[in-house]
């Protein structure tokens, strides 16, 4: 065996090394390994490892496995975890430009909801930049219908009923038309339903569909009435010890990331509520105009206290919105 010069074979053994260093991050997210949004995540996860030739390993862990849903931002922030799924209406208190998604009949369709993303991303860029972390990338959910128990011709229908609320703005319209709301986030919300602590809840067809909600619940009213995101977070220092090839490969991979995962939401929609329908379940659209009616009103009620409490910032985002 020929055997290298010392100072060679020393820098050969720091190139392997460097070579194969291998960081690996951790991904909590809050929804079930099988909705569109987790399976997009893999992907993202997939497609970082290939293109850093295994340099940067993200494990995903789906369901609020690692960390239940309302503490994944903090866990970012704190290095807990490097990186993460959020939803972000569930922010709202801590600051209401995170909740500006989740006003509802402010964005009502997919297109609507990139606008508003277009509008609300700098924000957010900044704000998360105070807190030490950046945004990759945001995903909508499917537009908010109402589960129901009983058939409804209007929010009236909803008086007194247990009503499942996944974020500040769920919760306020519970109160707004008389239900009662209890928080539960979406990995426990089958438990819910079947303990009888949840009646009816305002969400997705994909939510309905990932938690059985036709076990329980029969209706479905098409309201349309907002698309809330999942953004994918990193903490700063986390993406600043990574060398340059390697995040300019996580940025091309988020990038694809939102472009994939648009369009499957948007497939997510259509094939959940066929899966809903298939299991007996009766999807009602369009609504009742009266109930159609009443719910535009509690999101006027909403928005105008949204902006109360947003001040400038809040409308200049719908203002730059509704250009
Ligand atoms: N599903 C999530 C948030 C919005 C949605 O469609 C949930 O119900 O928790």
């Amino acid at each position: 065996m020929k055997l290298l010069p010392p100072l060679l074979a020393a820098a050969s053994l720091a190139v392997a090394a460097a070579a194969h260093a291998q960081v690996k991050w951790d991904l909590p997210a809050a929804y079930p390994a099988t909705n569109f949004h987790s399976v997009n995540l893999q992907q993202f996860a997939d497609d970082v490892e290939r293109a850093t030739g295994g340099k940067l390993k993200i494990t995903v862990h789906p369901n609020a496995s690692l960390f239940k849903a309302p503490e994944i931002k903090r866990a970012v922030q704190g290095g807990q975890a490097q990186i993460g799924e959020i939803l972000l209406v569930n922010f709202q208190n801590e600051w209401p430009i995170f909740g500006a998604d989740g006003i509802p009949f402010l964005a009502t369709s997919y297109d609507d909801a990139m606008k508003l993303w277009r509008v609300q991303k700098p924000m957010l860029d900044k704000k998360l930049a105070e807190q030490g972390m950046m945004v990759l990338y945001a995903v909508p959910w499917p537009p908010q219908g109402i589960y129901v128990k009983k058939p409804i011709s209007s929010a009236a229908d909803l008086k007194g009923v247990k009503w499942r609320a996944y974020s500040p703005a769920t919760a306020r319209i519970a109160e707004l038309v008389g239900a009662q709301p209890v928080t539960v986030q979406a990995a426990e919300l089958s438990q819910a339903m079947a303990t009888g602590v949840v009646e009816s809840y305002m969400s997705s067809g994909a939510t309905g569909f990932d938690t059985k909600t036709y076990e329980h619940i029969k209706y479905w009213y098409d309201t349309q009435a907002w698309l809330p995101k999942n953004a994918v977070i990193v903490n700063r220092r986390a993406f600043d010890a990574l060398d340059k090839p390697t995040q300019d490969a996580l940025l091309k991979a988020a990038a694809d990331a939102e472009v994939r995962g648009l369009e499957a939401s948007k497939k997510a929609n259509t094939e959940s509520l066929d899966k809903l329908r298939a299991n007996g379940m009766t999807i009602v659209s369009p609504p009742p105009a009266q109930l159609t009616a009443d719910m535009k009103k509690v999101g006027e009620t909403m928005l105008k206290e949204w902006l109360d409490k947003a001040g400038p910032e809040g409308q200049q985002l719908v203002d730059a919105f509704r250009k």
